[in-house]
């Protein structure tokens, strides 16, 4: 078995200072919904569907039993304190059910996001050895059984809806209420995915106290209270909906979260007529849709009072359409699952809301801009940017090797993200030296596709790039140096599915070349692919 690493990977002197400060508390993911049933029992904490289709809402106290009751049916399926679970939803009500039943047990949730297929979740069964798998039986036409069949033998899957051969979570086997085990909230909580940039996603371990820290601080610069109504349409699963201040945020203010069956604007402009949604969180690409949308749209989006974009560059075109466009005010969100998450302030000028993507949460945040040797910049610089703080993670889940490089010796996480600090203190997103995609908010990291690709016979090299694209902001090109006959581009994209890795992955165009132009050393120039990428589309655009 893995070392899982359940202690907090901070160091001492710095836990300390944490605490003293206040920013850590003895509060855990544990108590977080007893006390808030407690605190507000009949609000209404979550609407939304199940995995039937039928439309549910759950107050605090029922949210609260359901999550009691599933923790007695994991505890009697064998599933203990400290094991992990992957949990695979989509934005389904059973979702929170799971979630904080999983918390309450003191089981560590794996976040999958709902695009992932068989190739992932193998990889993240397998590399947190876990005990359980929990998926809905179907969603937007993708059976998850299947991949169940595939990958889980070694944990028990538990599905919510029709669960065929597998567990039901409405047939969970009835335990007598006990009192759980207590978790230490210097303990890590559960697991979070990161983009990543190397050939498997890396693991990241979220403790009790610093994402609780950061839950909290979130959802007061966002001014959530007992009245927000939060419209989510992001997966739930990813750390921008889920704590930026996300249902989280939402949840520990006694507000309701409201679940969009899917993201189309229609959808989502009928929740907010409905609900008098007051927020909610946007990837770029989406904030473009609910722009066009919003000119021929009858419904009324007058309640809605911030909307969110993070994930990716929101261009300052773009930003300054929302305000007029949409009636509300525009909150920048630069965040990323390893911790450091910035926001605009909601009462900041509307310039720096439209230009910055925010500054820091926490006055313990610590930003650092360096040169490629990690020596500061002059101010207001260009660089890449470095930090550490009281949410911000350590190290990745059992990746010694890579945390030697992802990490300065002093314990500073390398965001690959190159910015610029304003005089007052906003971060402005300039680019990105890390080995990333950013597909429309969506991360993908080239060296995983790739490996997919050469595992084709026809395919005896492959260099994943991105292509500048309006809408999403970057989109995939997969160079391809064929073994023998160059395969089809519609049967090489298949033979990828068939691999079962997430449809965002799948690149989105595929050219051939005799070979590929190298570096200096010898190594594959992504640089000269996509100059010359950029070159033909000027060309196919200008013709
Ligand atoms: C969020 O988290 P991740 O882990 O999916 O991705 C983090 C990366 C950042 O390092 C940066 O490269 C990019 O996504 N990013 C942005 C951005 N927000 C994230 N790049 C430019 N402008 C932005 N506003 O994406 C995430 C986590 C929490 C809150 C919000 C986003």
């Amino acid at each position: 078995m893995p070392d899982i690493g359940l202690h907090t990977q901070y160091p001492d002197e710095f836990a300390a200072r944490y605490r003293a400060a206040g920013y850590w508390t003895d509060e855990t993911f544990q108590q977080f919904l007893p006390h808030r049933a407690e605190q507000f029992p009949d609000n209404i904490a979550v609407i939304g569907h199940d995995a039937t289709g039928a439309k549910r809402s759950l107050t605090y106290t029922e949210l609260s039993a359901s999550a009691e009751r599933i923790a007695g049916g994991f505890t009697q399926l064998g599933i203990r304190h400290g094991d992990r679970v992957v949990l695979h939803m989509p934005n389904i009500i059973e979702y929170t059910e799971v979630l904080f039943g999983l918390f309450r047990l003191g089981a560590l949730p794996v976040f999958a996001l709902p695009a992932h297929r068989s190739s992932d979740i193998a990889h993240f069964i397998n590399c947190t050895d876990a005990a359980a798998y929990v998926i809905a039986d179907s969603h937007s036409g993708f059976d998850y059984r299947d991949i169940a069949r595939t990958v889980a033998a070694r944990s028990v899957t538990v599905v919510a809806g029709d669960a065929e051969e597998f567990v039901a979570l409405t047939d969970l086997p009835a335990a007598a209420p006990q009192t759980p085990t207590p978790v230490d909230p210097s303990h890590v909580a559960f697991l979070q995915l990161s983009g990543g940039t190397t050939g498997t996603p890396k693991l990241i371990p979220r403790t009790h106290a610093d994402y609780l820290y950061s839950v909290r601080e979130s959802a007061s610069i966002c001014g959530v209270t007992a009245d927000t109504r939060m419209l989510v349409v992001l997966p739930v699963s990813h750390n921008f909906p889920m704590s930026s201040p996300g249902i989280l945020g939402v949840l520990h203010a006694g507000g309701t979260v409201v679940l969009a069956p899917d993201p189309s604007p229609a959808t989502a402009f009928s929740l907010i007529e409905q609900h008098r949604i007051t927020t909610s969180a946007l990837v770029p690409p989406l904030a473009l849709a609910w722009l066009s949308a919003a000119k021929n749209t009858t419904c009324d989006l007058t309640s809605l009072e911030i909307l969110q974009v993070g994930g990716a560059k929101f261009t300052e075109e773009a930003a300054r359409r929302i305000g007029p466009e949409l009636g509300c005010t525009l909150q920048q969100v630069f965040g990323m699952a390893e911790g450091l998450v910035n926001y605009t302030r909601l009462d900041d000028p509307y310039d720096i809301i439209v230009t910055t993507q925010g500054r820091p949460i926490s006055p313990a945040d610590e930003i650092r801009v360096v040169d490629d040797n990690d020596h500061e910049v002059p101010h207001g610089e260009k660089g890449h940017l470095l930090t550490r703080g009281p949410y911000t993670i350590r190290g990745y889940f059992n990746a010694a090797a890579h945390n030697a490089t992802a990490f300065t010796h002093d314990g500073f996480y390398r965001t690959g993200d190159v910015v610029r600090v304003t005089p007052d203190g906003y971060i402005v997103v300039e680019g990105r030296s890390k080995d990333q995609i950013n597909r429309g908010g969506e991360k993908i990291a080239p060296e995983e596709v790739e490996n997919h690709l050469i595992a084709h016979p026809n395919v005896l090299d492959a260099a994943v790039v991105s292509v500048p694209d309006t809408y999403l902001g970057e989109r995939t090109c997969a160079f391809i140096v064929a073994d023998g006959i160059p395969p089809n581009p519609l049967v090489l994209k298949s033979f990828l599915r068939s691999r079962g890795i997430a449809g965002f992955k799948v690149p989105d165009l595929i050219h051939f070349l005799p070979e590929f132009p190298a570096t200096g050393v010898g190594k594959t120039s992504r640089s000269e692919l996509r100059r010359a990428l950029a070159s033909t589309w000027e060309k196919a655009t200008s013709r």
